[in-house]
């Protein structure tokens, strides 16, 4: 019988003027994506509702027995491979979304399918503004690297829920953290953190084991999705990552839309 859940909205908190952006913030929180109303049951893009770009990143849900294409080699976070997940550090699909504010700030919302674990782990969402992506393989190692800018979301997970959250940004050398939140989650003009049961119908995806053989796994249960406003820039990778798990998606230059719809172009 699956599951029932109940989602479990980002709390709002008092306006911070958090430096995310370098500049004066705006003063309502980030309005977040209706993910149901964007994506459809398969994953494709029925409506924008009024965003200038969204995707969806496909990953199969390994839950400890089920082959992932796209894992992290033992001890190596620059190179993916095939592999076991387990539930608890498990990815599923991924899905990203992006509008611009009245300012023509560039807002990018990101959100991703887990599975409910008593266990501790942490998801992260990198926006990188070169193109890091895999080449041949297998295994294959991550291409492209780190530019001052990108933006890292790490966020903890402890006995199976929302611990806290980092959001940090690259100086060239070192992510440096310039905002958090607290296990209540975070709804504020600049960011948000929050995490609770899927929105979405699951896509049942076909799953074979390490030998070939299919294998029944559960479907996600769990979501935790965050938003960012980044101002002027353009992006143009995204990772989500946990302890064993990875997505990668690349080549969106997500910022070129918003600029572009900016100029009154058409897509
Ligand atoms: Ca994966
Ligand atoms: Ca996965």
């Amino acid at each position: 019988m699956r599951k029932i859940l109940k989602y479990v909205a980002c709390t709002v908190a008092a306006v911070l003027a958090l430096a995310l952006v370098g500049q004066a913030a705006a003063q309502e929180p980030l309005a977040r994506p209706d993910w149901a109303a964007v994506f459809g049951p398969d994953g494709k893009v029925v409506n924008l509702q009024g965003g200038i770009d969204a995707f969806f990143m496909e990953d199969k849900i390994s839950d400890g027995i089920g082959l992932d294409m796209s894992v992290l080699a033992a001890g190596d976070m620059q190179t993916v491979d095939n592999g076991i997940v387990a539930g608890a550090n498990d990815l599923g699909n991924g899905y990203v979304w992006a509008r611009t504010d009245a300012g023509g700030n560039l807002q990018i919302f990101a959100g991703v399918e887990r599975l409910d674990s008593p266990a501790d782990t942490y998801v992260e969402f990198e926006f990188n503004q070169d193109v890091v992506k895999v080449h041949s393989g297998t295994p294959w190692p991550i291409q492209g690297g780190r530019t001052p800018g990108d933006v890292l979301v790490h966020v903890n997970f402890v006995a199976g829920a929302l611990s806290s959250a980092v959001f940090m940004r690259w100086d060239g050398a070192s992510y440096q953290p310039v905002a958090g939140a607290g296990p209540e989650g975070y709804n504020g003009p600049d960011y948000l953190v929050c995490a609770g049961g899927t929105p979405l119908p699951p896509i049942a995806q076909e799953t074979w084991d390490a030998a070939g053989f299919p294998v029944q796994v559960i479907q996600p249960n769990s979501f935790v999705e965050v938003g960012l406003n980044v101002g002027p820039m353009e992006f143009t990778s995204v990772q989500v990552r946990t302890p064993g798990d990875v997505i990668l998606d690349s080549f969106r230059n997500i910022g070129f839309w918003a600029r572009w719809a900016q100029k009154g172009g058409q897509r």
